[in-house]
């Protein structure tokens, strides 16, 4: 089964949105893989976020993730990347949708409060760099009311 990456950024966390955040996948049907709350050093946050090295906003986009604690989770399902993205709403928060969460409740770019692995390549990646301990091995016993 697909799994991704998601991280919920300094902002959200330091403003309450962790256990909303969780409900919206839980509530989905997606299965929690693994999870820690954990604060990151520069090199590690420069690591996740190499391929927009060469980016005008990286050094901003490094500073704002070290600067607190950030949710790392792994969540496993059915298309999951992909719809893991669409919950979560475009970059920018004043283009995505209500309903998602950046739409929900984010303004700025730079305030995002989200992250979400772009494709099933990148989240092996990400999910190999922040759980190098692995994660839960476990079947839901909903498994059956959510996939006929
Ligand atoms: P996403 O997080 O939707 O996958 P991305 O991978 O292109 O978007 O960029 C990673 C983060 O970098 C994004 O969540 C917010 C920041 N960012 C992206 N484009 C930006 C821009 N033009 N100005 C400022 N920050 C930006
Ligand atoms: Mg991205």
């Amino acid at each position: 089964m697909e799994q991704t990456f998601i991280m919920i950024k300094p902002d959200g966390v330091q403003r309450g949105l962790v256990g909303d955040i969780i409900s919206r996948f839980e509530k989905k049907g997606f299965t929690l893989k693994g999870l820690k709350l954990l604060t990151v050093e520069r090199s590690f946050a420069e690591s996740h976020y190499a391929d927009l090295s060469s980016k005008p906003f990286f050094n901003g986009l490094v500073e704002y993730i070290v600067s607190g604690p950030v949710v790392a989770m792994v969540w496993e399902g059915k298309s999951v990347v992909t719809t893991g993205r669409t919950i979560i709403g475009a970059t920018n928060p004043l283009a995505s949708a209500p309903g998602t969460i950046r739409g929900d409740f984010a303004i700025d770019i730079g305030r995002n409060v989200i992250h979400g692995s772009d494709s099933v390549e990148s989240a092996r990646k990400e999910i190999a760099l922040w759980f190098p301990e692995g994660v839960a091995e476990w079947q839901s016993s909903l498994h059956s009311w959510i996939y006929e």
